[in-house]
């Protein structure tokens, strides 16, 4: 079986430990996450646990796919969480805007598109925010380069954005080009794929997991019913020892309240927003805007600017509360009514 650090452990989860945590439980990694509970991989093995409802009361973010989790020796039942150095988050959709956690522990986030139609600045804008907001190393992928007459373009495009994410052409169904992804997947890392549909996701990780395919099929859980259910895996290890975690919700991420992370993929802006006569500049139509300079003066692409104003109006979106979301309907129905009336008055 593996060792907890081709499992994924490190340092920063050891520090975390106590001599009497080791004494009454050992270290697992959660796999997935059920209803009547989870299953994790230790050192001995993949087991279902339970978590004591009085341990979910304290936890400040729900346990997610990815997560370290002390398991008692006495019984397969969770005693505390470790705090995870990674967590990607999102905003559950419609009237519940509770935080959902969607993957922790990531090292990786390969961020796919294809080499067609598919490929989009600003939504590779959108990805790189999230991942750098959740403090996870993002890498461009661009797969279907056996589908183009060169990938080179699009790899220049992917630069000039300026990030510090590498830029990669694949084509997905062949080992030897994907082998390019190898530095992020050493054993005990953990990555996750994100891209639109059919750009590749699934034809990536077959390409990965071309000899483990029979381990990763599946595994069998109880359900609430005591039934036998077979599930898929959502965190599972490629040939080379790295882990996938692929849950729903992580393949088309929608952007939350991601302000640091915007603040990095658009660093060209701040910088430039540094020197804007005004310090609340909105970079609008405001006089001495340095930023609206720059795009005058052919230095800062026009395309970039609007995909920084729509990725932040989002942003902002995401993090207002349901009564902050509330005002704001309300006073913006005020407004509407009241030009309504003055549209009336006009006509009279
Ligand atoms: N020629 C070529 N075909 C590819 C490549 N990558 C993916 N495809 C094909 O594109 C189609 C869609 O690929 P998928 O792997 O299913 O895409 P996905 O991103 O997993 O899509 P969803 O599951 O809908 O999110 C499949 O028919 C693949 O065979 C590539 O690099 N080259
Ligand atoms: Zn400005």
């Amino acid at each position: 079986m593996a060792s907890l650090s081709h499992l994924g452990w490190r340092s920063f989860h050891s520090q975390q430990l106590t001599l009497e945590d080791l004494e009454t439980a050992h270290p697992a990694r959660v796999s997935s996450v059920h209803r009547s509970g989870l299953v994790v991989i230790s050192e001995q093995g993949t087991i279902n646990v339970t978590v004591p409802p009085r341990l979910l009361d304290t936890l400040e973010l729900p346990i997610t796919v990815g997560d370290w989790v002390l398991v008692e020796h006495a019984a397969p039942r969770v005693q505390r969480v470790i705090a995870p150095y990674s967590v990607i988050k999102r905003h559950a959709a419609g009237t519940d805007r509770r935080l959902q956690t969607i993957a922790a522990n990531l090292d990786t986030l390969f961020v796919v598109t294809s080499c067609n139609d598919d490929f989009n600045p600003s939504r590779l804008e959108r990805y790189l925010a999230v991942a750098f907001e959740a403090q996870v190393e993002p890498v461009i992928v661009i797969t279907k380069a056996d589908q183009c007459d060169s990938p080179e373009p699009f790899i220049d495009e992917a630069n000039a954005l300026g990030t510090t994410a590498a830029a990669i052409a694949v084509n997905a169904m062949d080992t030897t080009t994907v082998a390019a992804l190898e530095q992020w997947l050493q054993p005990g890392q953990t990555v996750a794929f994100v891209g639109s549909s059919g750009v590749g996701k699934s034809t990536l990780v077959n390409t990965l997991t071309g000899n483990t395919q029979q381990a990763t099929g599946g595994i069998r859980e109880d359900d609430s019913k005591g039934r036998h259910t077979t599930t898929s895996r959502e965190m599972f290890a490629l040939d080379s020892g790295a882990w996938v975690i692929d849950t729903p919700g992580m393949r088309e991420l929608k952007i939350g309240a991601v302000e640091a992370g915007l603040r990095t993929v658009f660093d060209n802006i701040e910088t430039l927003a540094a020197q804007c006569r005004f310090r609340d500049c909105k970079h609008d139509s405001e006089a001495g805007c340095a930023v609206l300079a720059a795009v005058a003066a052919g230095q800062l692409d026009a395309r970039r600017l609007a995909s920084y104003h729509k990725l932040q109006r989002e942003a902002a979106l995401a993090g207002m509360s349901t009564h902050e979301r509330r005002a704001r309907d309300r006073s913006f129905g005020r407004i509407t009514s009241s030009a309504l009336k003055v549209k009336e008055k006009n006509k009279r």
